[in-house]
């Protein structure tokens, strides 16, 4: 089938659209509302108009682009003055009840509106709709999420994302005209089925959605002579952080992460790599006895949004979960524990601070059971998206700095198996690393699995751990979507796995919801930030957990061993239901 758009003729496929059409074939149409990644595109916006025109004699009409389909002999003109006018209309109508105050806003610097704004030529805003904008109050709750109506376009990406990808559904619109937004169901997290996985966050193309600002928090502490401050940064941070300050996506910045942390002031930097080290020697330990009590199936259980969703949707698997806290859980335990012990810091005025590329990991650090006499154990978790915007009010450009490296002799090494964990397939590749030389004496030949390493939502693979087990059999799952049909499957034992990884958000922890922003990142960046990970594995002189030499004087001169009473206590945990 063909079609004209601007005069040239060009080919098309059933089911395309005069945008798919267009993108195609190179030819620029604005689009706001429409994310092609979730396979969004309502037409509320419209800044995507075009005229068409099918045959010489009818009139020609204005439709909306991304959901218009594409028809055989159809004339589509991009650019007449007449579809100029109207966009730039349109874009005058979004703005109109725009909170257009940019300095406060979250998104300044790299929201979607401005851009499309300026693409579509707009030159004044006549108009300024302010209507129930009194009653929205400042948000001073906890909840790791906040949500600004005055800042929302209603373009409805945050309800897709969650109904269709998360397979969550916790998001609705309300109101009506200028005060109409979106809404979590119940009215609040905790009385909606909302996981605070932050994928909503991530498509918003405004600061409509952002994460709870905490930068306040830190910078109180870093100027606190009293406070001895710790830093953690998670394994996908130093692959996806570089690009908000024009790196190229992947880049390994963890020398540049450690040097910005040491000139803002930071007393210890340590890596959360290290505490997912730790995290094997005790999931695999737990692991084993499952398999020996043939105890079927076991869940990780260090993604929080995961967490929550077995906690709200699914509390009849929560005895399958493994009860081995997150690494970030796990550092900030053994910081004001053994760390403290061996540096001669009073707990009462350490404070931890992790810098994390997810929402829900602000929430774990909240839970009361992971703290100690009322105290967490993780003061504050800063989002990747915060903690540029702490280096920014800093004055400090990261392309600028130096690399420099870990110097704590206690909790920052960290090997192959621990690095992998921010993609998805790491924790349970890193586990059978572990499991086969606690089960054979010795190392596994080919350390890295490429059977775990697919990139579906949902994959399953047989694992051969020699000895008594020989193969075992186990799913990896990232995305709700998918996991949710997992869950089901094993709830009526139709499928009878060993051991489930999940991590909630799309990609893993390599896009996670406390990620950067930009429309064109969904899916592709996480591919590339991954293989940077697989190249640190590549890099690092251990690629075992059990080989970390940090993590084998912990449990020499503390925890004893892996699963030990006071590795209970310390780094274990219960869930809620
Ligand atoms: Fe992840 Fe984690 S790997 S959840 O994806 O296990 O956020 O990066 O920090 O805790 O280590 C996130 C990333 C972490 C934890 C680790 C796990
Ligand atoms: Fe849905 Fe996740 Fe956003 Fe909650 S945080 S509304 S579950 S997308």
């Amino acid at each position: 089938m063909k079609a004209y758009i601007n005069g040239k003729e060009l080919a098309f496929e059933p089911n395309e659209t005069i945008l798919d059409v267009a993108r195609k074939n190179g030819v620029y149409i604005p689009t706001l509302c429409e994310l092609h990644d979730i396979d969004h595109a309502p037409g509320t916006c419209r800044v995507c108009l075009v005229e068409v025109q099918q045959g010489d004699s009818t009139e020609p009409q204005y439709v909306t682009a991304c959901d218009t389909p594409m028809a055989d002999g159809l004339k589509v003109q991009t650019r007449t003055p007449q579809v100029m006018e109207m966009r730039r209309l349109q874009m005058e109508m979004t703005m109109a009840d725009h909170h257009q105050d940019c300095a406060s806003c979250p998104r300044v610097g790299n929201c979607e509106l401005l851009p499309v704004a300026n693409s579509v030529g707009l030159k004044q805003v006549r108009f300024h709709y302010t209507q129930g904008w009194e009653d929205l109050e400042p948000d001073h709750g906890k909840q790791p999420i906040v949500y600004d109506r005055s800042r929302c376009i209603r373009c409805q990406r945050c309800v897709a994302v969650c109904r269709k990808v998360q397979n969550v559904d916790a998001l609705e619109m309300t109101g009506w005209g200028s005060t109409a937004g979106v809404r979590l169901k119940g009215g609040s997290v905790d009385a909606s089925p909302c996981i605070t996985c932050g994928q909503c966050v991530m498509v918003c193309p405004t600061g409509a959605l952002a994460e709870r600002d905490q930068t306040d928090e830190v910078l109180n502490f870093l100027a606190d002579p009293e406070i001895t401050t710790v830093f953690q940064m998670a394994p996908a941070v130093r692959v996806g952080f570089g690009e908000e300050f024009g790196m190229p996506t992947g880049t390994n910045v963890e020398g540049q992460i450690i040097a910005a942390l040491r000139k803002i002031g930071a007393d210890i930097i340590l890596d959360t790599n290290f505490a997912a080290d730790v995290v094997i020697m005790e999931e695999g330990t737990e692991l084993l006895g499952h398999l020996k009590e043939k105890k079927r199936p076991t869940f990780t259980s260090c993604c929080p949004a995961w967490i929550n969703f077995a906690e709200k949707h699914y509390p009849e698997i929560l005895p399958m979960l493994s009860s081995t806290r997150s690494p970030q859980a796990v550092l900030g335990s053994l910081a004001k524990t053994y760390l403290a012990e061996k540096r001669n810091i009073d707990p009462k005025k350490m404070r931890v601070v992790s810098i994390m590329p997810c929402t829900a990991k602000k929430e774990e650090a909240a839970r009361p059971v992971l703290g100690k006499n009322g105290v967490p154990d993780v003061d504050v978790v800063l989002t990747v998206r915060e903690f540029a915007r702490l280096l920014r009010r800093e004055g400090i450009d990261l392309k600028e700095i130096q690399p420099s490296a870990y110097d704590d002799p206690h909790m920052s090494e960290y090997t192959g198996a621990g690095a992998i964990f921010g993609t998805t397939g790491g924790v349970m590749e890193a586990a059978a690393r572990t499991l086969y030389y606690v089960i054979n004496g010795k190392e596994l030949e080919h350390v890295e699995i490429s059977q775990l390493r697919g990139f579906d939502n949902v994959r399953t693979a047989n694992i051969n751990l020699g000895g008594e087990f020989g193969e075992i059999k186990v799913a990896l799952c990232h995305g709700l979507k998918g996991t949710r049909d997992i869950v089901e499957a094993v709830k009526a034992g139709k499928v009878d796995f060993d051991f489930i990884e999940v991590m909630a958000c799309p990609g893993g922890c390599v896009d996670g919801g406390g990620t950067l922003r930009s429309k064109k990142a969904y899916i592709p960046l996480a591919m590339k930030r991954r293989e940077t990970l697989f190249n640190v594995d590549r890099q690092t002189k251990a690629r075992q957990s059990h080989n970390n030499t940090q993590v084998q004087k912990l449990y020499a001169d503390y925890l004893e061993a892996p699963y030990s009473h006071k590795s209970h206590d310390l780094l274990h945990t219960e869930y809620c239901s």
